[in-house]
């Protein structure tokens, strides 16, 4: 199955949702009028994409058809495409990893999908040519380090670990080491979700970056948040509580096949202005997949 058609295919609950409705209030209009695009706006409020978020892509959409005195409501499907890629297209969506090391920090609640994105990134990587070294830096439970393991071993990458109730910073230092002295081009550290407090996890996750930014001064550095898309405006609350410790630089948006709410990827962008960088589509190693924001809204509405 092609990249696209998987993406298309993991998009089918949202296709259904969104999509589906779209089309469905456009051919029950003979004529575009007001009523048309408040539809259309709830379509999208009702999709997750946030309710201010969906009056402005309704209120573009509402003068570029006066503007290009489109009167065929069939029309103006080409045009709301348009202004959703519009929406988007406004962050960077490529990790920004040239150096060699980079670092990549991974993000996120309990259970959004941290470790198994890192499994998923470190393939994607390695089929890039790039020599890839995970740090188990979530040591609260001995299982996250099992997992990150069969994980590694799956994408073919090296890991490094200690034991359950390690110190984050010293599997972390350790690994910079491993990576340094094997040439590796990225480093990916899993971190935990969940410690006793959100002091204390902040607090390990401000440690984790500044031994990063000691040991490896200079390197290109990712904050990967993970958010679960079937979370909805959840996801979006628990981005602004990381974004108040750590300086998030893009969001990996898991488990969209499990949501016909996908409409929360244009929420994350234009609401967090924080760019998705990965988007997850079910549970397999290639189930995620770089984020490009043209091609999503193609399949989304294709
Ligand atoms: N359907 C689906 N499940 C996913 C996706 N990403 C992760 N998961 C599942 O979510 C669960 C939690 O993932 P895990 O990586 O352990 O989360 P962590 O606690 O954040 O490390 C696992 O069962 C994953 O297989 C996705 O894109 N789609
Ligand atoms: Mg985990």
């Amino acid at each position: 199955m092609s990249f696209f058609e998987k993406l298309k295919q993991g998009l089918q609950k949202t296709r259904k949702g969104i999509t589906e409705r779209i089309d469905q209030v456009l051919v029950s209009f003979g004529k575009i009028d007001e009523e048309l695009f408040e539809e259309l706006e709830e379509v999208l409020i009702t999709s997750d994409v946030g309710v201010e978020t969906s009056i402005k892509i309704i209120s573009d959409l509402r003068k570029a058809v006066k503007e290009k005195k489109v009167t065929n409501p069939q029309n103006i499907r080409e045009m709301l495409k348009y202004e959703l890629k519009k929406i988007l297209n406004k962050g960077e969506n490529r990790l920004n990893i040239s150096t060699s090391p980079s670092a990549i920090i991974v993000l996120g609640v309990n259970g959004v999908g941290k470790t198994t994105s890192i499994g998923k990134i470190a393939s994607l990587l390695r089929k890039e040519g790039k020599k890839v070294v995970i740090a188990a830096a979530d040591t609260f439970r001995a299982a996250a380090i099992d997992q990150l393991e069969i994980w590694a071993n799956r994408a073919e990458v090296d890991i490094i670990k200690h034991n359950e109730g390690a110190d984050p910073g010293a599997v972390v230092y350790d690994a910079i080491k491993a990576a340094k002295a094997r040439n590796a081009d990225v480093l990916i550290c899993d971190t935990a979700g969940r410690l006793h407090t959100k002091k204390n996890l902040m607090e390990e996750l401000k440690k984790i970056h500044r031994i990063i930014d000691r040991e490896l001064e200079g390197a290109d550095k990712e904050n990967l948040l993970v958010l679960d898309a079937t979370t909805g405006q959840n996801a979006i609350s628990q981005a602004k509580t990381f974004s108040e410790f750590v300086n998030v630089s893009g969001i990996v948006l898991t488990k969209l096949d499990g949501t016909a709410k996908g409409g929360i990827v244009i929420a994350i962008e234009s609401e967090l202005g924080i760019p998705v960088k990965l988007i997850g589509v079910g549970e397999k190693m290639d189930d995620l997949q770089w984020f490009n924001p043209d091609e999503f809204i193609d399949a989304l509405m294709e």
